[in-house]
């Protein structure tokens, strides 16, 4: 008989390859030794660190799915999805800088864009030189990007874009910008350009003030008679399929990140249990604080699986999105109840930023909203299940 592991029940890691197993544990050498000591700072102040992305990019942490001709390493799906669980233990901010630069930013150009672009920025991408941002949501086009009202016109030479997105991670520091827009070239068809910093008419307001994700700046990208050149055009694709096929994995990324963050919170909240005693006994001696500890690892225990079997199918090329609109729904919305409990279990002692579980909470209600709000994942699933949509 097996001897039972409480912190990895089901034996997730014999189910890695060896590979999986390295880089899953260089994401944790340096979640733990860089990032770790940066996040109570960064959180309470509202800071984000440029350096993390060069940091990451020389680990080879970012756009790792892509090939090593353009800098990525290669990897699989599932040893992202292990990144992101790695780095999200420590702060969902820090996996959002990592999964916006490599699932929204990196992923498109590679899948979508010419020889050119991709020449031109995945190998600084990858390194961190270039930080990327991923604009779809606008003001009146959130959950709805199909009502987006961005539009590109054609020009002489290439494109005038107008329009402006909102709650864009990454924009404010951002090099690179992935923008969908509707354009009139292309009968009012969905398109994706990549502009650059600096280019007229482009801009990138910080969005003050976050009770979420505060290590994570967030901005909107305005767009104000920006020409661009026909080369700024991603070839490859029209329709929302564009923007959707990036939003897969990156919602496949954080239902593993969203795990690391709840896995951080069971572990505290056991050892805070253990700690602290009450009535004459430690709280972890009573049975609704074991009950507890009991469905949290139950439910991280389950998504992993679940996460797993799905990045597995991702790297057979057999999965379909609502597998993805499962494990990001469940898990997220596991993660949120996990760091909600968690915060409860540590008393007065959980609303402090030392013991950082509420920060946890804080963020996950972000995580709970941002790619694919959890209803709206319901709602991709019903059409699925009934044939009728009733977004
Ligand atoms: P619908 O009619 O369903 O589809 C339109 C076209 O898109 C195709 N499609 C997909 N393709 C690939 N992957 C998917 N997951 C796809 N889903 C749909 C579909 O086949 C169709 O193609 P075609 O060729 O027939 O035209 O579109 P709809 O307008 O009815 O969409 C409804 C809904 C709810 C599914 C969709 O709008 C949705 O997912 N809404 C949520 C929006 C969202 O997730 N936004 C995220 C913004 S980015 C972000 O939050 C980044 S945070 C990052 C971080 O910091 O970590
Ligand atoms: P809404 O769509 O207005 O939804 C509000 C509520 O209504 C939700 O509870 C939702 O579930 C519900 N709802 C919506 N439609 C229906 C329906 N038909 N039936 C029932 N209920 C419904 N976007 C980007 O493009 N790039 C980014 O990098 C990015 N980063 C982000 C970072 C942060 C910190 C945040 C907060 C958001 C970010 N987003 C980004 C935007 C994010 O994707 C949107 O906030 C999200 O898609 C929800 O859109 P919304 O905020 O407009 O909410």
């Amino acid at each position: 008989m097996e001897k039972f592991d409480w912190a990895d029940p089901f034996l997730l890691d014999d189910q890695l390859d060896e590979d999986e197993r390295m880089i899953r544990d260089t994401a944790r050498a340096y979640a733990e030794d860089r990032l770790a000591p940066r996040i109570i700072d960064a959180f309470a102040n509202e800071t984000t660190d440029p350096a993390i992305f060069r940091e990451m990019g020389e680990l080879g942490l970012l756009g790792p799915t892509i090939s090593a001709d353009y800098g990525g390493v290669g990897a699989s799906y599932v040893a992202y999805g292990l990144i992101a669980r790695e780095i999200e233990r420590i702060d969902s901010g820090y996996r959002s800088m990592m999964s916006v630069q490599s699932s929204l930013v990196m992923y498109p150009i590679y899948a979508f864009g010419s020889e050119e672009q991709k020449r031109r920025y995945l190998p600084k991408l990858a390194s961190g030189e270039w930080i990327g941002c991923f604009g779809l949501t606008e003001p009146d086009a959130g959950s709805d990007p199909g009502g987006m009202r961005t539009r590109a016109t054609r020009t002489e030479n290439g494109y005038l874009l107008n329009g402006a997105k909102t709650w864009i991670s990454n924009s404010p520091i951002a090099d690179v910008f992935v923008v969908w827009a509707k354009s009139d070239a292309h009968g009012g068809g969905i398109r994706g350009f990549v502009l650059e910093k600096g280019t007229p008419g482009l801009s990138a307001p910080k969005i003050e003030g976050k009770l979420s994700l505060r290590a994570s700046i967030t901005g909107m990208v305005v767009l104000e008679d920006v020409e661009v050149p026909e080369s700024a055009l991603l070839p490859e694709v029209q329709g929302l399929k564009g923007p959707f096929s990036c939003l897969n994995r990156a919602r496949y990324g954080i239902s593993w990140g969203a795990l690391g963050a709840a896995e951080f919170c069971f572990h505290a909240a056991r050892q805070y249990g253990l700690d602290r005693h009450q009535f004459g006994r430690p709280l972890a001696a009573t049975q609704l604080f074991q009950k507890k500890l009991a469905d949290m690892e139950t439910d991280i225990a389950l998504g992993l699986q679940a996460s797993l079997r799905v990045g597995r199918l991702m790297d057979a090329g057999r999965f379909a999105p609502e597998m993805i609109s499962i494990v990001k729904r469940n898990n997220v919305g596991k993660a949120l109840d996990i760091a909600r409990q968690a915060r409860d279990m540590h008393g007065g002692n959980g609303i402090s930023g030392e013991y950082q579980v509420m920060r946890h909470a804080m963020n996950l209600e972000t995580v709970n909203t941002y790619e694919g709000a959890h209803d709206v994942h319901a709602l991709i699933l019903g059409r699925a299940i009934t044939g009728i949509a009733a977004f």
